[in-house]
């Protein structure tokens, strides 16, 4: 398996699940603003989207969007714990904590990845919108719990680590939801998540 990625970028989540499993796989870092690989493809042609993540199987096939790409992962090794059974209830709130990582939380820190700098009233709104979707998570995770399913750590978590650790990198503080920024200390402390980091050049 080839994962395409950017250091950094909601594509090292499938990199912290594919550690998490101890899978064979290879890395292939992408530049998202020319759209070529490192060793000179077109990017477009992997994902005419131009984004990351893609993950090319051995078949040849390629899966994009970070959700499914997670969820195939962990279906790959039944016997792990990063993500409930097929069916389950527990598959269905395994899903709609991907969803709302996916379509509140990223979608949320889109004003600050856009190119430009942003006003002090634009980002007075943008971080305001992000703390709204962090509460959602403050609120579970408010009764104790490690991780969102509970006790063990799930594909989501893996999704939600990498979104929640932008705000270190946009200078939002999480103190107003400590439990989110105890998950975020929780999940970096992982070694698949410390592997994947120093992977993509993030750690020293
Ligand atoms: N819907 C996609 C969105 C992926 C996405 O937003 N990727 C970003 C990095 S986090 C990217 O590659 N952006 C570069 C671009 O769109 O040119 C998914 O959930 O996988």
């Amino acid at each position: 398996m080839k994962l395409y990625y950017k250091p950094g970028a909601c594509s090292l989540a499938s990199h912290i699940v594919l550690n998490e499993l101890g899978a064979d796989f290879e890395l292939e870092k992408v530049d998202t603003a020319t759209k070529r690989t490192e060793s000179g493809a077109d990017f477009l042609e992997v994902n005419p989207n131009g984004y990351v993540p893609a993950l090319e199987l051995k078949s040849g096939d390629i899966l994009i969007e970070g959700a499914s790409i997670l969820q195939y992962l962990a279906d790959q090794t039944p016997s792990s714990t990063l993500a409930p059974a097929n069916g389950t209830l527990e598959r269905a709130r395994l899903q709609q904590h991907l969803n709302f990582v996916a379509s509140e939380l990223h979608k949320a820190f889109g004003p600050f990845f856009s190119g430009r700098d942003l006003s002090a009233e634009e980002r007075e709104v943008a971080v305001a919108n992000v703390g709204k979707k962090l509460s959602n998570f403050e609120n579970i995770l408010s009764d104790g719990r490690n991780y969102l399913l509970g006790g063990d750590f799930s594909v989501a978590d893996a999704y939600l680590f990498v979104v929640t650790n932008w705000t270190n990198f946009v200078g939002i503080d999480l103190g107003t939801w400590p439990n989110v920024q105890a998950f975020l200390k929780r999940a970096a402390a992982r070694p698949a998540v410390q592997a994947s980091l120093k992977a993509e050049g993030l750690l020293n």
